[in-house]
């Protein structure tokens, strides 16, 4: 057990260094964390346009979406590193003193979006507006609390 902790703990770190490796400056890491918000929430508003009956609805953009929706869900978290906290951005002081409480948020998300990401896959309009409250309900919640106007 304590061995198995060792590992773990020891793999959390490597992948935390890792992601802070990733980028060369930190203002790379701000516009990397932006881009991916930026292109989900494009993504994320013409699935919401379909759940919210302003445009019809596309069983095949819809899983389009989704599918992007899902593989950025899990980007934009390894661009908030320490080292962009003094760089101009919408984060509030407060995500940086609740990161696991923004980590949790993050999986929050990513969770709505393996379920939003499953029911367009099943082609049905009624599926999608299932699933997207609870994603939109998940981006909500970290922007009020951690991204300013
Ligand atoms: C969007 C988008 C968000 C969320 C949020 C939900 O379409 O870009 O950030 O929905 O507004 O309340």
């Amino acid at each position: 057990m304590k061995v198995r902790h060792a590992l773990m703990l020891a793999a959390a770190m490597l992948s935390a260094g890792a992601a802070q490796a990733q980028f060369q400056k930190p203002e790379d890491a701000v516009k990397y964390r932006q881009s991916a918000f930026s292109v989900m929430g494009t993504h994320f508003a013409r699935l919401g346009a379909m759940a919210n009956g302003k445009v019809p609805f596309d069983a095949k953009k819809a899983q389009e979406d989704a599918a992007v929706v899902l593989m950025l869900s899990r980007l934009p978290w390894a661009g908030f590193t320490p080292d962009t906290q003094q760089l101009e951005s919408k984060a509030k002081p407060a995500l940086w003193s609740e990161m696991d409480k923004v980590k949790g948020g993050a999986d929050k998300l990513m969770t709505a979006a393996v379920a939003l990401d499953a029911a367009a896959k099943t082609g049905s309009l009624d599926a999608v507006k299932k699933t997207f409250g609870d994603a939109a309900a998940s981006c909500k919640a970290c922007h009020d609390a951690y991204k300013s106007k």
